[in-house]
């Protein structure tokens, strides 16, 4: 069969309509109809035949993947910013751009940070769980007392866009901005945030209120809190993860939750996803979100415009904007 003269670009789950509608006019698009993660031998079939493959995070890139690549696979265009689904190494190796969507969900993930830290500090979804059981027992002074946020600590881990955006955030709330990141950020953000950094994470959480997760996963990051750094928070920390479940030891976790060691969690990712820790859901304490951290509608369409150009410059012989190297992660 003659080769479509439009490139084959093959997605692998569903995408606003507006941005599957594009891509069918730019490209020869071929639709995860069904939207379920693709199967392993459904992406082998993908690679073997795309131009461009535009996976997500429910697809795992791996090098034996990359291996089985066909001959006109040049470019991978991830539908989100995390790259840590993709082995970025064997896709160079192989001549393969990845490109990724940075900066068009910044403000929605730091919204969704800020509010599972009230949500865990002011136990809205206890309250809310409570209010709906018809067991409320009417008003009492100490009923549901959560911890006050102004004049309290954030420490957050990885202060790139999203971290600095949930700083601002934050500040409005009254918090004193504390951040622990590979390399300390220029002086003038750490001016306007008021933001005192620490090169020490072990230091800074010891002596944090609230620790917010926003670095990516890397093999450098994989269980930065693992149990012996969870052991350094204090009785009364909050800690919140918008970023990949990986990052946290989510056994070690849910022990410190189970035994009050600290004051609760709030969660959007997981370590294994979709399957959440049965001893994390059956916390009172924890917060459990199914990763919808980017989730708005103004999110998922600005993500699709960034695959469509990236796309676009790269089938037209340029390099894409998005351009992910592996040194930067
Ligand atoms: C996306 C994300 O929803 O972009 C990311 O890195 O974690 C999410 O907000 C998802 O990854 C899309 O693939």
């Amino acid at each position: 069969m003659a080769r479509s003269k439009k490139p084959v670009v093959i997605v692998t789950r569903r995408l606003p309509d507006i941005i599957e509608t594009r891509m069918m006019e730019l490209f020869d698009a071929r639709l995860n109809v069904d939207d379920h993660p693709m199967s392993r031998a459904d992406l082998i079939e993908a690679v073997q035949q795309a131009d461009v493959l535009v996976p997500t995070v429910t697809d795992r890139i791996d090098a034996e993947l990359i291996a089985q690549a066909g001959p006109n696979l040049g470019l991978i265009a991830n539908f989100g910013t995390g790259v840590d689904n993709i082995d970025l190494k064997a896709a160079h190796e192989r001549g393969i751009t990845v490109t990724n969507t940075p900066g068009v969900l910044t403000e929605d993930t730091a919204d969704m940070t800020m509010a599972l830290v009230l949500a865990v500090a002011r136990r809205i979804t206890e309250g809310e769980r409570l209010a709906r059981s018809g067991d409320w027992g009417g008003w009492s002074p100490t009923n549901m007392l959560g911890q006050r946020l102004w004049g309290k600590r954030l420490g957050i881990i990885g202060m790139g866009r999203i971290g600095q955006a949930l700083a601002q955030r934050a500040r409005g709330f009254g918090l004193a901005i504390h951040y622990h990141n590979r390399t300390r950020v220029p002086e003038e953000i750490e001016d306007e945030l008021e933001a005192v950094y620490w090169e020490s994470l072990d230091q800074m959480l010891s002596r944090m209120d609230i620790i917010s997760v926003n670095c990516p996963h890397t093999p450098a990051t994989y269980h930065l809190l693992n149990a012996r750094r969870l052991a350094l928070l204090q009785p009364h920390a909050v800690l919140v993860n918008t970023s990949r479940g990986e990052v946290v030891d989510e056994t070690a976790l849910a022990d410190h939750l189970e035994n009050g060691e600290i004051a609760g969690a709030g969660l959007d990712v997981y370590e294994h996803e979709p399957e959440i820790n049965p001893r994390l859901r059956a916390l009172d304490n924890a917060v459990l979100l199914p990763h919808i951290g980017s989730a708005t509608i103004e999110g998922r369409v600005a993500m699709g415009e960034k695959v469509i150009i990236n796309a676009k410059t790269f089938v037209d012989g340029h390099a894409p904007p998005d351009r992910v190297l592996e040194t930067m992660f």
